[in-house]
């Protein structure tokens, strides 16, 4: 990535990184490299990276496949399950292709049934997360993540051991280090990008194979962020929080209808933004295994129950990036996040006395109006 080119163009890049990501996938192959995809942010992908395996997300983002995926699945299940199904079982996404072997994780109903189908037609291996952060779960999922070293170790015929482990949770470091500078310049007020520009750098990221070269490139991005930065671009916006299940492209529906009508999205408390980057692993913690397991069940999603982490990275949140309101998004029939909701809203609106916005959607851009006409009336109310 060449970062002597304009902002615009390097947001492009990054925006255009998954299909431009799918022949240098094919040439890793061709080397023998292990292709790991997984679905979640509770997946270590420091295990994996510790033998060498280049890791890829599977979480599709678009409807194309949920058609087929319906031939199977029921129509009111989550999009995210279904398009990712459809996207496995029509082979349309080379990395689904390319993966040696799939990692699900007990985290929703809906996927964990999902990964059991998928299991028939692909190689499959499901991580036992407690759905509960306390001491015994964190046991628990420490054992499961050394299960998880032993099954690789097996599949690919190799041996980890803990100082590659250490040497890749330093590498996942840095980079958390590197998107939390990156977005944290969202702090700013006024800000100095939009809310899209910011996600597609998110987005993007994850489907750079080169991690340390990747890094560097977001630290190089946020210096010229900071050297161009220009006050008058988003002046006057209303700074807005977006939370809620990852809504892959209803993204642009959302973050647009936002941008449009006079607000700026300053914050993602999503997968692929706080709720995942947000925590380091303990770097000085002697047991690898421990540090790893203590951090990822750290992780505040609504699959955890109860899950008062979300609440305090809330609190944090709405001071550090002086947030005027708050809108959560949640994907149709995604239960965890829709009761959740609850909690939330009077976290935010009683505790913090900010207004709150809930809205529900799918993959489809047939409520595109109805959304901009909600976001518009709500920016507008602030
Ligand atoms: S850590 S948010 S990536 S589980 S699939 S829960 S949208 S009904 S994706 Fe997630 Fe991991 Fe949590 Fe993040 Fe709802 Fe759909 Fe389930 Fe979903």
């Amino acid at each position: 990535m060449e970062l002597v080119k304009e902002l615009p163009a390097i947001f492009e890049e990054f925006s255009e990184q998954r299909k431009n990501s799918f022949i240098p996938m094919y040439e890793l192959k061709q080397k023998g490299v292990p292709v790991v995809g997984g679905f979640c942010t509770y997946l270590p992908k420091e295990i994996p990276m510790a033998m060498g395996a280049v890791m890829v997300g599977l979480c599709s983002k678009t409807g194309e496949t949920i058609p087929d995926a319906e031939q199977d699945l029921p129509r009111n299940l989550c999009p995210l399950i279904k398009s990712s199904y459809g996207f496995a079982k029509t082979d349309k996404c080379p990395f689904f292709y390319f993966s040696d072997l799939i990692v699900g994780e007990t985290t929703c109903d809906g996927k964990k049934k999902m990964y059991e189908m998928l299991a028939e037609f692909k190689n499959v291996h499901v991580l036992e997360l407690p759905n509960k952060k306390s001491e015994m779960g964190t046991q628990l999922f420490k054992e499961e993540i050394k299960r998880f070293k032993c099954v690789l170790e097996e599949q690919f015929d190799t041996t980890i051991t803990e100082d590659d482990i250490r040497k890749s949770i330093h590498i996942v470091n840095e980079q958390r280090k590197a998107l939390k500078e990156f977005y944290g310049l969202q702090k700013m007020d006024p800000p100095p990008m939009g809310g899209m520009e910011m996600h597609k750098v998110l987005d993007g990221v994850q489907f750079r194979f080169d991690m340390p070269k990747a890094t560097a490139d977001v630290r190089a991005l946020t210096q010229k962020i900071k050297d161009e930065y220009d006050p008058k671009k988003y002046e006057g916006r209303k700074r807005i929080l977006l939370t809620g299940s990852p809504i892959g492209c209803s993204t642009a529906k959302v973050v647009g209808a936002i941008e449009e009508n006079g607000g700026v999205v300053v914050c993602y408390e999503n997968c692929g933004g706080a709720r995942s980057v947000d925590e380091l692993v303990d770097e000085t913690n002697p047991d690898v295994y421990e540090a790893l397991a203590k951090r990822y069940i750290n992780i505040p999603c609504s699959c955890m129950s109860p899950n008062p982490g979300r609440l305090d990275l809330f609190d944090r949140l709405l001071e550090e990036y002086k947030i005027d309101g708050v809108i959560e998004v949640v994907l149709q029939a995604c239960h965890t996040f829709n009761v959740e909701s609850y909690k939330i809203k009077k976290h935010v609106t009683e505790k913090h006395n900010i207004p709150y916005m809930y809205m529900e959607t799918d993959y489809s851009s047939t409520d595109a109006g109805q959304v901009n006409t909600r976001v518009a009336a709500f920016i507008e109310m602030l």
